[in-house]
């Protein structure tokens, strides 16, 4: 396989990583990573400390260089979830920050610290574009590349294993899809933890020979700044989109810092139509949608070249197949633009294994194709509409995928409480908002929503915590004892 990242091999001395006032070309980035993935090969596998900075941007890309798996870590989560992917995944060293204060998990493994202080350091002097350390032959393209975890329905997350394949095939899928090229300059202020704001928005235009300016925390400002000095595009999830479709109408700057740019990107949960038309009317560009899934990278985009279709995803990427399924498990062959079935996918874009979990990943395939458990339809002309989920017990909540029983046992530990359920409920602002029903130990002194909160907060990813609770004497159930989530509403 070619290298992950040519630009980095051939010391393009062009702009690469951009945050806050840290920056480094391709050639220094080449040099700095390299160091770092000298002192890392050989380990078997690698957790980053995954804050939005420069430094977890250099340890990935070190650890791909020297071909070690990385499993990235969000700094925001709680000790459960932690023991967790650091059991299951086993990391032998942790890259971070030289000032961050480690969880003690993490505080036992060998660390490596990322800072890039300055790149004469590393090099020693010597031209940054020709760096001390020449990387190591290029891994085999099914050698894994990043271990990824994300949620389930119940149980704690899996260890999604993606292959330096998958993570290739599918970014130059969206080269051709988007028409991206080394001349682009992302802005974005995802969480590097996951597949969006890791793979799609650093990797991403580091394989194109590209360049990223990470905004550090997002915030409409810090986008329109970017695009109005030369990016020319910006990957958000819908929660981001609609914060900037709020702020526009009296935000002139930021319209016109949108106008200007080349392509608006978003993903990770349904863009509603409203916000779409709201950001189409103040600044003549549509936005558009890609779908994708941390097992399957990313399934199907509106093109650059193709007409954007607000409430739509687009069509299958270069290297993807996609089908619709009915209940029965038979293929549909309609593109009606109304017969609705589950969305199976096979391809490049693959995820290997859940790791640990082979009874998870048999699960997980239906004859080779993957069961991605999103509904939809297809238009005549392929474009496909996502409608819904088979899962009743995922929440999707400012882009981040949550599983209801997680949350649910969490809850069940607290002492004040005797039954509980977690729902998602409509939000405009985060899609959905995690709501927690509970039937109190005691009636008359129930614990607070703040004290819940801060209970799951502690034991799972602060993204995970209820921000609604609401408190029954009861919760409903059917004559089998199940609870009836469709009964619990605000
Ligand atoms: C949140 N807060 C709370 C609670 N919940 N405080 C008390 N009780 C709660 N229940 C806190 C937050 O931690 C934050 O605190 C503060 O309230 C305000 O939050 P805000 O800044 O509004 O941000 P947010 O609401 O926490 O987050 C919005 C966000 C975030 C920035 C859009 O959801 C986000 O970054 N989403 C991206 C998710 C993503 O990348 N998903 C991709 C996975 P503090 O300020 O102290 O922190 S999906 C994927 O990868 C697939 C492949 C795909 O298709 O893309
Ligand atoms: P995750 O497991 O966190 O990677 O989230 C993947 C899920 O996000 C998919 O199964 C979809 O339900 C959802 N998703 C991603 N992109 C979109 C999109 N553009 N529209 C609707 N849902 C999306």
């Amino acid at each position: 396989m070619s290298p992950l990242f040519p630009a980095l091999a051939a010391g393009s001395t062009r702009p690469a990583l951009h945050f806050g006032d840290q920056a480094l070309s391709h050639a220094e980035l080449a040099t700095v990573a390299g160091a770092l993935a000298a002192r890392i090969a050989g380990a078997p596998r690698v957790a980053v400390w995954a804050t939005p900075t420069l430094g977890t941007a250099v340890g990935v890309v070190a650890a791909l260089l020297a071909g070690v798996p990385v499993v990235p870590v969000n700094p925001k989560t709680g000790e459960r979830e932690l023991t967790h992917i650091v059991t299951d995944s086993a990391p032998a060293l942790v890259l971070a920050e030289r000032s961050v204060e480690l969880p003690p998990i993490l505080a036992e493994l060998v660390r490596v610290d990322t800072d890039v202080t300055d790149v004469t350091d590393v090099t020693g002097g010597s031209d940054a574009a020709d760096p001390v350390v020449s990387p190591p032959a290029e891994p085999s393209p099914e050698d894994p590349a990043l271990i990824v975890y994300t949620s389930g329905t119940t149980g704690p997350p899996k260890g999604v294993v993606l292959p330096r394949r998958a993570v290739a095939a599918n970014l130059d899928a969206l080269e051709d899809a988007w028409q991206w090229t080394e001349a682009d300059v992302l802005v974005h202020a995802l969480p590097l933890f996951h597949v969006h704001g890791l793979i799609l928005g650093i990797l991403g235009p580091l394989r194109r020979g590209g360049s990223v300016r990470h905004l550090g925390r997002f915030s409409t400002d810090g986008v329109a700044r970017e695009l109005s000095s030369g990016a020319t595009m910006l990957f958000g999830v819908p929660t981001m989109y609609h914060r900037i479709a709020e702020a526009l109408a009296d935000d002139p700057a930021l319209a016109k810092a949108l106008t200007g740019a080349r392509l608006l990107v978003s993903g990770s949960a349904a863009l509603p139509v409203h916000d779409h038309e709201r950001i189409a009317a103040a600044t003549g560009r549509r936005v558009i949608e890609r779908y994708g899934m941390t097992e399957t990278l990313m399934n199907t985009s509106v093109r650059a070249d193709g007409e954007p279709r607000a409430g739509t995803v687009g069509v299958p990427l270069d290297g993807v197949e996609l089908r619709l399924v009915d209940e029965t498990g038979a293929a549909i062959t309609a593109y009606d633009g109304d017969t609705v079935g589950e969305i199976q996918v096979r391809g490049s874009n693959l995820f290997t294994e859940y790791l640990n979990r082979p009874d998870a990943t048999e699960a997980a395939f239906d004859n080779g194709w993957f069961r991605t458990g999103d509904m939809a339809i297809r238009d005549p002309d392929g474009y496909v509409r996502i409608v819904g989920r088979k899962a009743t017990d995922l929440i999707k909540s400012g882009g981040y995928k949550i599983g209801a029983g997680e949350i649910e046992n969490v809850l069940l530990e607290h002492p004040g409480v005797r039954e509980a359920a977690v729902t998602g409920e409509p939000d405009e602002d985060l899609g959905e908002r995690i709501v927690a029903w509970i039937v109190p130990a005691q009636a008359d002194a129930p614990p607070s929503a703040e004290e819940l909160a801060a209970h799951v907060g502690a034991q799972l990813a602060s993204h995970k915590r209820p921000r609604t609770v609401r408190y029954l004497a009861e919760l409903p159930r059917n004559d089998m004892g199940k609870i009836m989530k469709r009964a619990l509403r605000g």
